[in-house]
């Protein structure tokens, strides 16, 4: 039986569900909820989720939110190629690091980026003060150090040899601020080259159709509707400003 993914492609850890499961020809069925139109509110995807955030996924009777806990359910579920989370325990070890780290940093950072280089000021029509602005990149640069130093160093992937879910994770955030304009590989030779092997590793095909979205959301923001964020932007100006 196929499971059900309830996905926005706009989310980074959506997509790198969609990524997984794709890649691994997992029998799986989209389920489109859009955040821009609050279907996350809706009574429907409320049965799914409680927490109310995509993803979520369902199989079956069974439920399950948060990226991480998806992916490795589906890892495990499916028995995928051993890299994507393998038996080594030091190796295994590197991903749970990656897993538990990235959620505070580079997710935060790059999301506070992008919200606040395109979406406040263009969709949620709010000026955001330029020292803000700064020192977003800032903290962003701050993390994208650490993936380089810390996770990558000189490895070609975050847990060694191949691929694995700490990868995935961390591409689907890197392109978050791409997204909106920001130049995230420009003087980073060492992330420009895991970008290269990680898209390589997933296929550019695959990468550009789950990217295709939110990579032309600087055009997409222009016909965009804020009062329909109107219920949320007390929350979002909150979260980001
Ligand atoms: N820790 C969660 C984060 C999920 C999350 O924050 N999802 C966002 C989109 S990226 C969402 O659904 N937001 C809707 C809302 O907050 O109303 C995961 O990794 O799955």
């Amino acid at each position: 039986m196929a499971v059900e993914l309830y996905l926005d492609l706009l989310s980074q850890p959506c997509r790198s569900v969609l990524i997984f499961a794709k890649k691994n020809n997992i029998p799986h069925e989209v389920r489109n909820i859009s955040l821009m139109d609050g279907e996350q509110y809706g009574d429907h995807f409320g049965k799914i989720s409680l927490i109310r955030k995509v993803p979520a996924l369902r199989d079956g009777d069974f439920t399950l939110t948060e990226s991480p806990a998806i992916l490795l359910y589906l890892a495990q579920k499916f028995q995928t190629p051993e890299h994507w989370y393998p038996a080594d325990l030091q190796q295994r070890a590197r991903i749970d690091e990656y897993l538990s780290w990235q959620h505070c940093a580079l997710r935060l950072h790059g999301s506070k980026v992008f919200w606040l280089k395109l979406m406040i000021p263009e969709v949620l029509h709010v000026e955001v003060p330029k020292e803000k602005m700064e020192a977003a990149v800032e903290q962003l640069s701050d993390s994208l150090n650490l993936l380089e130093e810390k996770f990558l160093q000189d490895r070609p992937f975050i847990a060694g040899g191949r691929i694995s879910l700490a990868d995935l994770v961390a591409i689907v955030e890197v392109m978050q601020p791409v997204a909106c304009g920001l130049d995230v590989f420009g003087g980073r030779p060492k992330l420009n080259a895991w970008r290269d092997r990680v898209q390589a590793a997933i296929g550019k095909e695959l990468f550009d159709e789950v990217h295709q979205n939110i990579l032309g959301s600087q055009e997409r923001v222009k016909e965009m509707d804020g009062s329909k964020l109107e219920s949320s932007k007390a929350k979002i100006l909150n979260l980001f400003m």
